[in-house]
C-alpha cells in the first residue's frame, strides 16, 4: 500500500478500511489482463459428437486459462513487453528476457495457439475449402483428400504432446509441420493456418489412446471459411 492510499483507508476508520472495495481489490490484486481468453464462438456442445462437451468446457476453461494467467503474470514483471501482442512476442521470443523466455514460450504459445484452434472450427465445419486455398492445396498435395491424409499421418507420428499445422512459409508455400508442446509456427517464420492439438486433453475423453480416430474425426469441423480468411490475409 503507498501513502496516499493508507491515508485514504486510515481515513474511513477501521469498520470502512475493513469493507473498503478498494482495500478489497488490492487483497485480490492479480496479474492485470494484458492477455484474456477469447469466448469460445459457439457453444461447448456444438461440436459433438466429434469433440464433446466436457472436453471442450475443460480445455477452454481450465487449460487455456492457465496459460493465459501464467503469461499475464510473466508480463506483469516484465513492464517493457506490456501492450506487444502476443504474436510479436512469438516471433521475437529471443527479445524476451531469458528470465521469462521459456514460460512466454509455453503460455504464449499455449494462448495463440488455443485462440486459432477454436476459432479454427465450429458447428458449420467439416467439407472442404474453396477458392484460392482450395487451389493452393491442389497444387501442393495432388487434392484435398492426399492433403488430409498426410496432415494426419504427421499428427500420427508425432511423439508426445505437441500441434500439427498448415503454414504459409516464409515463401508463401503452404507447408505441414509439426510442433513440440505449445511452440507456434510463428517462431519460426511461418504463419499458421489450420492447427489441430495432438495433446491428450484435447481427445482422451472421447477416443482415449486412439489418436488416429481423434485425427479423422476432426476434418467434421474444421471452419474452412476462417482458414481460408487467415490464408488470404496472410498472402
Ligand atoms: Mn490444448
Amino acid at each position: 500500500m503507498n501513502r496516499r492510499s493508507f491515508l485514504h483507508v486510515a481515513g474511513v476508520g477501521v469498520a470502512g478500511w475493513l469493507v473498503s472495495p478498494q482495500w478489497a481489490i488490492a487483497q485480490n490484486s492479480t496479474a492485470p489482463d494484458f492477455f484474456t481468453v477469447p469466448p469460445l464462438p459457439y457453444a461447448y456442445d456444438a461440436l459433438e459428437p466429434f469433440i464433446d462437451r466436457r472436453t471442450m468446457t475443460i480445455h477452454h476453461d481450465k487449460h487455456h486459462a492457465a496459460y493465459v494467467s501464467n503469461l499475464n503474470r510473466a508480463i506483469a514483471t516484465t513492464p517493457e513487453l506490456q501492450g506487444r501482442p502476443v504474436e510479436t512476442l512469438l516471433k521475437e521470443l529471443s527479445l524476451v528476457p531469458e528470465a521469462i523466455r521459456t514460460t512466454v514460450r509455453n503460455n504464449g504459445g499455449g494462448h495463440h495457439n488455443h485462440s486459432l484452434f477454436w476459432s479454427g472450427m465450429g458447428p458449420q465445419g467439416g467439407g472442404t475449402p474453396t477458392g484460392r486455398l482450395a487451389a493452393a492445396i491442389q497444387q501442393q498435395y495432388g487434392s484435398v483428400t492426399a492433403f488430409q491424409e498426410q496432415f494426419n499421418a504427421s499428427g500420427a507420428r508425432l511423439f508426445g504432446s505437441g500441434w500439427v499445422w498448415l503454414v504459409l512459409d516464409g515463401q508463401k508455400q503452404l507447408q505441414i509441420l509439426t510442433t513440440p508442446n505449445q511452440d507456434s509456427p510463428l517462431m519460426s517464420g511461418a504463419v499458421p493456418l489450420l492447427g489441430n492439438d495432438i495433446w491428450e486433453h484435447a481427445y482422451y475423453l472421447t477416443y482415449q489412446n486412439r489418436r488416429a480416430d481423434y485425427l479423422k474425426a476432426w476434418w467434421n469441423v474444421v471452419n474452412w471459411t476462417e482458414i481460408e480468411r487467415r490464408f488470404t490475409a496472410a498472402l
